[in-house]
């Protein structure tokens, strides 16, 4: 309906337009044509000036009006320590070409008014000047020069990589057709090798080599979480064809080229939830952000950092949207600490895990780390004794030789007695329910002594010790099945005192 009344006023304006001009060609006969030729002229001169005026105002007012819609502006100021350097230089340009602009268009417009045709008026014949030359010559080269200047030192500083010997989060960013996989480099803090003839989708799609140890904590992500105020450093690439890395609020863009990779430093100086703040109580964002359906919140509220790809890399470009999440010191590690290890939860172990006999050491670090959140937590507890479960110490069967995999749960439980001097510790063996019941009391016995043993020789003090045998006793797990019986075959660390 409002289409067909627009579409219906733009005709009647139409068919004015031309009675109005066919009225003007007729008076015109009636006038003679000089006469009123100058009187077109004056009118068009008047209505170039209005038109100026109208022009310039509502370019300026509009700028003002919807300044905080723009990068740069308002709330949407750079998230990023470099983000400003680069604000800076696009302003520096546009206060530039801003003055060029208004200058021109005024002259344009004012000197098609001045200068409109008069009776005895001539034009001026004007062939050369130099000083004018030397002005319009000058003026604009030392204008680029000064902005090509800025530009450079501001891209020298934005594109800095970072020294060898600061510390920096490293993630890699790999575009393919279409969406990224983020990879984050694990405990280690490194990034694994890659070799593009490994790629085989499905199972390992970046093409990580197993048997380069860095690779055994990566981790692929599905959104990009970063603290606040720590450095991240983007190693950027591609699988397919071109792809561009853009986080627009942090003014982070580069291409990512298949081949060749690419990087970009930066430093995230605002969290999620304060940029957040920084939209609230602002009507564009005060707005549903779905108007079919109110209960999911405003704009502002389901606000999120995004990564986007800026090269139009095929029909599924806009598809690689990926959320970034900016997030304080401790919210970061909790999140580190949910994530699986691409290689742990998907290749090792597998007929694709060239490590399958060997006990990785990222394995003996997670047992390391699992350990002692294990300890501290039974520490921190008001029971006066509790028991730790000690899930990697093994024996041969039916024997209380311990095997060599062994000792990296036993070097723990060292030093947490030589860290902690205070503390008494009861070594409890038990066994599952195969067999007589005294020769499963006797092996339980000499396990449990067989850990002591180890400790004591390890230089802890045996009157902190005691080692008691089960046998079958108190089972954690059903006797029923194989991996009951597993569990509960097993060494107890019971802390007797704190
Ligand atoms: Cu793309």
């Amino acid at each position: 309906m409002t289409t067909l009344i627009i579409f219906l006023i733009l005709l009647i304006l139409v068919v004015i337009t031309i009675q109005i001009s066919k009225v003007t060609e007729l008076s015109s006969k009636i006038r003679g044509e000089e006469q009123s030729r100058l009187q077109a002229n004056n009118r068009t001169a008047v209505w170039l000036v209005l038109f100026m005026v109208a022009f310039l105002v509502l370019t300026v007012a509009s700028s003002i009006y919807y300044k905080d819609y723009m990068l740069g502006y308002g709330p949407l100021k750079a998230a990023s320590e470099h983000g400003a350097l680069i604000d800076g230089v696009f302003n520096l340009t546009l206060v530039f070409t801003g003055i060029v602009f208004i200058i021109t268009q005024i002259l344009l417009f004012w000197y098609a008014y001045k200068y409109r045709e008069k009776i005895g008026r001539k034009a001026l014949f004007f062939s050369h000047d130099n000083t004018l030359e030397y002005v319009w010559t000058g003026v604009p080269a030392l204008i680029m020069t000064i902005l090509v200047v800025k530009g450079l030192v501001v891209w020298n500083d934005v594109m800095a990589d970072v020294p060898v010997d600061e510390e920096v989060i490293e993630i890699e960013a790999t575009g393919w057709q279409f969406g990224w996989d983020i990879r984050y480099p694990g405990y280690d803090n490194l990034l694994g090798e890659r070799n593009y003839e490994d790629i085989v989708l499905g199972v390992n799609p970046l093409g990580q080599v197993w048997t380069d140890k860095k690779n055994h904590d990566d981790f692929i992500a599905d959104e990009i979480v970063l603290p606040v105020n720590k450095k991240v450093r983007v190693r950027i690439t591609a699988k397919d064809v071109l792809h561009n890395f853009y986080l627009p609020h942090f003014r982070v863009k580069m291409d990512a080229v298949p081949g060749l990779p690419s990087y970009f430093v930066f430093t995230p100086t605002v969290t999620t939830e304060e940029f957040k703040e920084r939209l609230y109580g602002r009507p564009e964002w005060d707005a549903p952000y779905d108007p079919a359906d109110p209960s999911i919140g405003t704009k502002a509220e389901n606000f999120n950092y995004e990564l986007a790809c800026a090269e139009l890399c095929g029909k599924g470009h806009y598809s690689m949207r990926k959320i970034v999440k900016i997030v304080s010191e401790e919210e970061y590690e909790e999140w580190l600490s949910n994530q699986k290890s691409y290689y742990l939860s998907n290749i090792r172990n597998t007929a694709n895990d060239p490590n399958k006999d060997a006990l990785l050491d990222v394995e003996i670090n997670s047992q390391r780390r699992a350990f002692f959140k294990e300890f501290n937590q039974a520490m921190e507890s008001d029971d006066s004794s509790v028991s730790l479960r000690l899930k990697n110490i093994n024996f041969d069967t039916g024997s209380a030789n311990l095997t060599a995999n062994s000792r990296y749960e036993l070097d723990n439980l060292v030093q947490i007695m030589t860290d902690n001097p205070e503390i008494d510790v009861q070594i409890e063996g038990y066994t599952d329910n195969i067999g007589d019941p005294s020769a499963n009391q006797a092996l339980s016995n000499s396990r449990a002594e067989s850990v002591m043993e180890y400790l004591t020789s390890h230089g802890i003090d045996a009157k902190k010790l005691t080692a008691v045998g089960f046998g079958a006793d108190n089972p954690v797990a059903s006797n029923d099945t194989q991996e009951g019986k597993a569990e509960n075959r097993r060494i107890e660390f019971k802390i007797s005192k704190k």
